[in-house]
């Protein structure tokens, strides 16, 4: 359906949005906008998804005169009910906004300097091409690195390095979820699962933080399961917006979870609360974990953690009393203590105790077609498919994280992502051997990654640093070659599996033309693989000749998604310990049929795993032959020295890690963040709300202004995440608020391989 949009309509459609979107620092933006659009033109709809953070909503953008106007969620995702967040809705600003890069920049300064000419893509390929060359040479393929953001251009990135003969490939997952992923793969031989948030009855969540670590679909199924009369417990040293929401608000110790988990797990045992058929039935390992859990008493865990003996027993009652609609999260960015494999761990047995594996208002896994197909024995579901290309060449020596290499490092990891964290210490130290060269794409460790000076201090040694942002990054600002990226708005993409409860595919779209001399990745990717001779590995002519390879040349089916923004193969979320659920899925699949029990369930993926077992590993054979740690233990650690605070930080709902702090009207939502700090420890210090602070590590200090709140714990101090940032071309974010790794320490923790952003700080009045 075509609409008329009048220019009177677009500026009621900006008002309605925000009125700080006319306040100073975005009218800059807002001019340029305009400038683009007539706002008289013929409205149309484009579906594609989101960019602006990871959760990567469908949405649909309103398009007026090539010009993006409104973005929505896509009406006919019903995950999100067709809803995007604050910063989903913004993502035009970001695209309008000025500063971004417009065309590719080669240094002729110091790194660091800033001095830059513009060169045209042919140049900046063959440089590219011309320094990889070089570094093959001189130092073999294996000493360049790449790094990405995970998401849907990593193969993309990943394939060149591969092709070029580098095993380092990276994404930015030991930062953020790895110890989930290393603990759900130890037990079921996979991380893909999830949780039925929308139907929980009772949800614990240790931090994670639903309504400002935001996924759209996740923060409304909590908010309905809320409706529904769920009880939700908060266990934060914080009180986020999730804890505001929360029934019950447990102040815990920073990096003190596992404690509360470990005596969780013992009160169900103990107790006898646990779901005896599905410990039988599926898991492998209860007796050994009914002995060792034993030691762990609500009682020894009060003095650990902080949280009383009483309020564990009784909440591990009331969870119990719910199951198997009854979750423990185990949670999203995994970073507050050094042993975060355990924690993550001691959650995952916490749910399988529970047995709400594959029921509503549980836990499940992750309905993709492999997972689908390989559970009927046929190809239900069409699986994506990569276009066709040669081999890659053997890598001449194993990556330098020494990821899933039998006996070479103290971790778990899977290869796929990798310890990012261990690029800088590769490049200032040579060991295992030097990195010379680094791709960075859509990736920001000057800002994300621990230790900012000493990421900054290896970006200089480096003998050459590409990067790809469609920001002047505060990476970028140390590059020898810069590339401008299209933003999600201005590019076509291929499919992308969204598969959750059930089987998903998004789809990107262009909504508007590239503003800037910008290209998308896939473009990228491919110049500089055919300058390096690698472009059989890129070959493909046009964006929907890519998307109909992943699809089996199945032109009915884009179509059909290139209408709708994604494909879907199942009408609801498919459960296999729930028989309605199981019946409408045989309905529709009859080949499935042979599979369901007498009980009308399908319960053979549960005992065909790839663990040693096959079974559900409450004792981890893997983690026990690699690092002795089959069950978790408790080991306390030392996160600050006695008259230091705890320093912490989170997500806000309104801006993404280290991307959209220049974002105009984000900016200008929230251009700065204040230091969280508790009355009493405000008092002691002589400290008002307002005044500004000093935090001081062992690695670093930052200042900022002191919010007085009883909302954290006298003994902690909180920041969001992302502020201070260090490019100068980010003129509204540039040195703006804390900047939370400059005063941490880049660290590798046991088996789960993630960094540790927890750490002790003292903290003074200016
Ligand atoms: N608005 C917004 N949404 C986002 C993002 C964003 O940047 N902005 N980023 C996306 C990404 S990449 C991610 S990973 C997710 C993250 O989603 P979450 O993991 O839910 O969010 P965080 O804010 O990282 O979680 C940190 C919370 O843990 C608390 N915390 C700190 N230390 C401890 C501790 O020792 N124990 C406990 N129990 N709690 C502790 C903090 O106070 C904070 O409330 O959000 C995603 N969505
Ligand atoms: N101290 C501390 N450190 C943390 C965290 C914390 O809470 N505290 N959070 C951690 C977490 S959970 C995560 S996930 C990481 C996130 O850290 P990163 O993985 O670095 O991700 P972002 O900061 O979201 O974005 C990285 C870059 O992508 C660029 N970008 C955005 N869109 C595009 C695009 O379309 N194309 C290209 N080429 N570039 C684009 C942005 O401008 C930005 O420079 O940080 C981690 N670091
Ligand atoms: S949560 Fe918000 S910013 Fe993130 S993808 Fe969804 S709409 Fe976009
Ligand atoms: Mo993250």
């Amino acid at each position: 359906m075509e609409v008329k949009v009048t220019r009177r309509r677009l500026l009621e459609i900006g008002g309605a949005i925000g009125a700080t979107f006319f306040m100073a620092p975005a009218f800059e933006h807002f001019t340029s906008w305009a400038a683009a659009t007539s706002g008289e033109g013929a409205a149309s709809y484009v579906r594609s998804f989101c960019e602006m953070c990871t959760s990567r909503c469908p949405i649909e953008a309103k398009v007026v005169d090539n010009s993006v106007v409104f973005i929505s969620g896509n009406p006919d995702w019903k995950p999100t009910g067709g809803r995007v967040c604050a910063r989903g809705g913004a993502g035009f600003s970001q695209m309008y906004d000025p500063q971004r890069l417009k065309k590719p920049l080669i240094r002729t300064g110091e790194r660091g300097e800033g001095k830059w000419r513009e060169a045209t893509w042919e140049e900046a390929f063959d440089l590219i091409a011309s320094r990889m060359k070089e570094l093959k040479e001189k130092y073999g393929p294996e000493s360049m690195a790449f790094a990405c953001r995970k998401g849907p251009h990593m193969p993309f990135l990943y394939n060149l390095a591969k092709a070029y003969g580098s095993p380092n490939t990276f994404n930015h997952e030991s930062t953020c979820p790895l110890a989930r992923t290393v603990a759900l793969e130890a037990t079921f031989g996979t991380a893909n699962l999830g949780v039925d948030y929308g139907n929980v009855s009772y949800l614990i969540t240790l931090g994670r933080n639903y309504f400002e670590g935001i996924h759209v679909a996740q923060a409304r199924g909590v908010m309905a399961a809320l409706q529904k009369g769920a009880k939700l417990v908060s266990v934060d040293p914080r009180y986020s917006i999730t804890s505001a929401k929360a029934k019950e608000w447990l102040r815990v110790k920073p990096g003190t979870d596992l404690a509360f988990v470990l005596a969780l797990n013992n009160v169900l045992i103990r107790e006898n609360l646990y779901d005896k058929e599905f410990v039988n039935n599926y898991t492998e390992g209860f007796p050994a974990l009914a002995e060792h859990i034993q030691q762990y008493t609500p009682e020894w865990a009060e003095k650990e953690c902080g949280i009383s003996a009483s309020d564990i027993t009784r909440i591990t009652q009331e969870l119990a009393a719910a199951r198997p609609k009854a979750v423990v999260d185990w949670g999203w960015r995994t970073q507050s203590t050094p042993e975060e494999f355990e924690l993550r761990r001691a959650i995952v047995i916490a749910n399988m105790l529970l047995g709400n594996l594959e029921v509503p208002g549980g836990t499940f896994f992750q309905k993709n077609a492999k997972f689908l197909n390989t559970m009927v024995g046929t190809e239900i579901i069409p699986m994506l498919k990569w276009p066709k290309m040669p081999p890659f060449p053997e890598p001449a020596r194993p990556r330098i994280d020494g990821a899933k290499v039998k006996g070479h490092a103290n971790i778990m990891v899977p290869p796929v992502d990798g310890v990012v964290q261990m690029i800088p210490e590769a490049i200032l130290t040579g060991d295992p051997y030097s990195i010379h060269g680094w791709f960075v794409y859509r990736y920001n460790p000057a800002n994300t990654m621990p230790d900012t000076s000493r990421v900054i201090e290896a970006l200089k040694k480096l003998d050459f640093l590409a990067v790809c942002d469609i920001y002047m990054s505060d990476t970028a600002w140390y590059a020898d070659v810069v590339l401008p990226e299209a933003t999600y708005l201005e590019r076509d993409e291929g499919f992308m599996d969204s598969s959750g409860g059930a089987p998903f595919y998004t789809l990107r779209q262009q909504a508007a033309k590239p503003l800037n001399d910008a290209l998308p990745y896939w473009q990228i990717m491919q110049g500089i693989a055919q300058r390096l001779d690698l472009g059989d590995y890129y070959n493909w002519k046009t964006i929907d000749e890519f998307r109909l390879a992943q699809l089996g040349g199945n032109e009915d089916l884009l179509k059909k998604a290139k209408e709708q923004g994604f494909l879907g193969f199942l009408q609801k979320p498919l459960f296999l310990r729930d028989a309605q659920s199981v019946a409408d899925f045989a309905k529709a699949f009859p080949a499935a049929q042979t599979l369901v029990d007498s009980k009308g369930l399908i319960d053979t993926p549960l005992t065909n795993l790839h663990t040693k077992t096959k079974r559900i590993e409450l004792f981890s054979h893997e983690a026990e032959e690699f690092f002795g740690r089959g069950l978790p233990v408790y080991k306390p650690v030392n996160l600050k020295q006695v008259n230091e605070n705890y320093f912490i930080q989170g997500k806000v709902a309104i801006h993404t890690n280290g991307h959209t702090h220049n974002v105009p009207w984000l900016n200008n939502l929230m251009p700065v963040d204040g230091i969280w700090i508790h009355p009493q420890t405000a008092a002691k210090l002589g400290i008002n709300n307002g005044d500004l602070i000093e935090l001081t590590s062992d690695i670093g200090a930052e200042q900022g202004k002191a919010l007085v709140t009883n909302g954290i714990r006298p003994d902690t101090v909180f920041t969001y995440f992302g502020f201070g940032r260090l490019s100068p071309d980010l003129k509204r974010a540039y040195k703006i608020g804390v900047n939370c790794n400059q005063m941490l320490k880049n660290s590798v923790a046991a088996v789960a391989g993630v960094t540790l952003q927890t750490r002790g700080v003292s903290i003074k009045r200016v």
